[in-house]
């Protein structure tokens, strides 16, 4: 409609957030929201947009690119950017807004996975170098921007606690440290993702995600109140949900920048379960980047339900309507691709983990051996040039979920033919009369495990299978065209939790097109020039 009017960018600017009437750009159109924020589905965070382009956000928020929601916008169109701000045909680069550019520093270790949003592994040495991983190597997994509370305001940061039948309470930072007995448990967090590269690589099938080594996993002592202490003082009954005849079904957690994800409310209950609404990560107040000032601790399910920035709880008889929820973060058979996402559940207990995060060969303490030979980058292959010695060290974690203990960690250096048991850490056992830095009722944390042992010689083959002490395979070998003498041998190490489930031996069997939930053995192929 050529005869709608034009505005300068300087004009849509004032109709920001805090305006009675706040506009959005999209490409070169203009559009008062006015009327769409209280029903737009994401809430407020439309308004995040305000005063400015929407195109950014709609980036990150894919869903937003389909026609019936350019229909909804179109309804509120109310002129065009003015040609003067126009740079091919779209406002310039430099007049829109980027969402992350109040997102926080990061430690140069992190291995970034993407920048915007932030998507960062804990570099390999650090996985096991440490029981609890350091606040700023701790991994993080951002679907947005990060949210801005200032310091000075965070004791007044607001909680909303929504009960069923729609009775609201609200609580500020302050009230939950002061009016609530505080809690530390030591919980691992891991994203449904963690290793999803190897599962790609392995099957040779591309899965749909970020492409995670073994670092989107990390272990950390938490503090906070317990959500069923809040909740059964909004006015909510424990003790009829307990019975499991309530109609409250979920506890839906809603994020400042509105990522949502909800638990079954059994857990949220369950005197064990040991669920925390979480101000403090390793005795520091929470960083930015994992949820400033308040987020969930679900200890045992996957890191997606520990909701961050957290400022919304809502009972329910339905589970969050995210799509973190009801999409995305599900499993279905390596047989489906076009699927009904209602068909399977939400992932929440995690199943049984495990990955080698350093190798070398040698003597564990021997100052003549290389360094740390595993990489986020590459590890699943290493190459040892000129050490003819068969030690091997290795160390690794291994994790299960909803609070079952490792019991075993068994490893391989010959591709599974025979396997032998790693030697788990201590971390939290009870020494010399200190408190056990493990708190809580479950089996929340990761266990880290060392092996030193010895490859047998035979188990390293030559790509045509031969031995070394084989005069047929050493005949062929010195005769193969690309003078190729390495040797390799495939190291395996898998985990074992007290229900005794184990892992799966290939990613093939349990691949999904999400990637999910990549928990085959850990494979490294170790092969020696020599
Ligand atoms: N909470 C909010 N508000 N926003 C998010 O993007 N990501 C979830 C979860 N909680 C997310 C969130 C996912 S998928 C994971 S794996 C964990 O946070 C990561 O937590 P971390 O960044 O503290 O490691
Ligand atoms: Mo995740």
């Amino acid at each position: 409609n050529p005869d709608l009017p034009r505005f300068r960018i300087t004009e849509v600017r004032k109709h920001g957030a805090d305006s009675d009437h706040p506009w959005v750009i999209y490409g070169d159109k203009v559009y008062d929201i006015t009327d769409w924020v209280p029903a737009h589905p994401g809430g407020q965070v439309i308004l995040r947009a305000a005063g400015g382009s929407i195109d950014p956000y709609w980036n990150i928020f894919t869903i937003h690119k389909n026609q019936y929601v350019y229909d909804i916008l179109s309804q509120y169109l109310i002129g065009y950017v003015d040609q003067a701000d126009l740079v091919n045909g779209k406002p310039a680069q430099d007049q829109i807004e980027d969402p992350f550019e109040n997102d926080p520093e990061r430690h140069p270790s992190l291995i970034t996975r993407t920048a915007k949003p932030r998507n960062a592994e804990t570099p390999a040495e650090a996985l096991t170098a440490q029981f609890l991983t350091p606040n700023e190597l701790f991994y993080v997994r951002n679907h947005m921007w990060v949210p801005t509370v200032e310091d000075s305001k965070s004791d007044d940061y607001r909680l909303k606690v929504e009960l069923l039948d729609g009775t609201m309470r609200e609580y500020t930072l302050r009230e939950l440290k002061t009016r609530f007995l505080s809690r530390k448990v030591t919980a691992t967090l891991q994203c449904s993702g963690n290793r999803r590269k190897h599962m790609s690589d392995d099957s040779g099938r591309q899965t749909n995600g970020l492409p995670w080594t073994s670092g989107a996993i990390s272990n950390a002592s938490w503090e906070g109140v317990l959500l069923s202490d809040v909740l059964a003082d909004a006015g909510f009954d424990i003790s009829e949900a307990m019975t499991g005849s309530s109609e409250t079904q979920h506890v839906q957690f809603m994020g400042l920048e509105a990522y949502g994800a909800s638990i079954p409310i059994k857990k949220a209950i369950d005197p064990q379960g040991d669920v925390l609404l979480a101000y403090s990560m390793n005795d520091e107040p929470l960083p930015r980047d994992h949820g400033f000032p308040l987020r969930a601790i679900v200890p045992g399910h996957v890191a997606a339900r520990s909701v961050k920035w957290l400022n919304h709880i809502t009972l329910s008889d339905e589970e969050s309507t995210s799509q973190w929820q009801r999409k995305d973060y599900k499993c279905f058979g390596p047989n489906q691709i076009k699927v009904d996402w209602d068909a399977a559940p939400a992932i929440q207990e995690l199943p049984v983990q495990s990955a080698i995060t350093t190798l070398k060969l040698g003597k564990w303490l021997d100052s003549k051996t290389e360094p740390n030979v595993l990489k986020n980058d590459q590890d699943q292959t290493v190459t040892s040039q000129n050490h003819p010695q068969q030690e091997i060290s290795m160390s690794g974690y291994a994790f299960s979920g909803g609070g079952r203990s490792i019991i075993r960690v068994d490893v391989s250096l010959d591709g599974g033919g025979s396997w032998t048991q790693a030697y788990l850490l201590p971390d939290c056992v009870t020494k010399n009369g200190m408190p056990s830095p493990c708190q809580g009722h479950g089996a929340w944390s990761w266990k880290r495990w060392v092996f030193e042992g010895s490859v047998p010689l035979n188990a390293f083959k030559d790509k045509h299978g031969g031995r070394p002490d084989d005069p047929v395979a050493a005949a062929a070998n010195s005769k193969s065209q690309d003078g190729d003498q390495k040797r390799c041998t495939t190291v395996l190490v898998k985990a074992t939790d007290d229900a005794y489930n184990t892992q799966p031996e290939s990613h093939a069997a349990t691949w999904n097109f999400r990637g999910n939930l990549a928990t085959a053995w850990h494979r490294v192929q170790v092969c020696t020039d020599c």
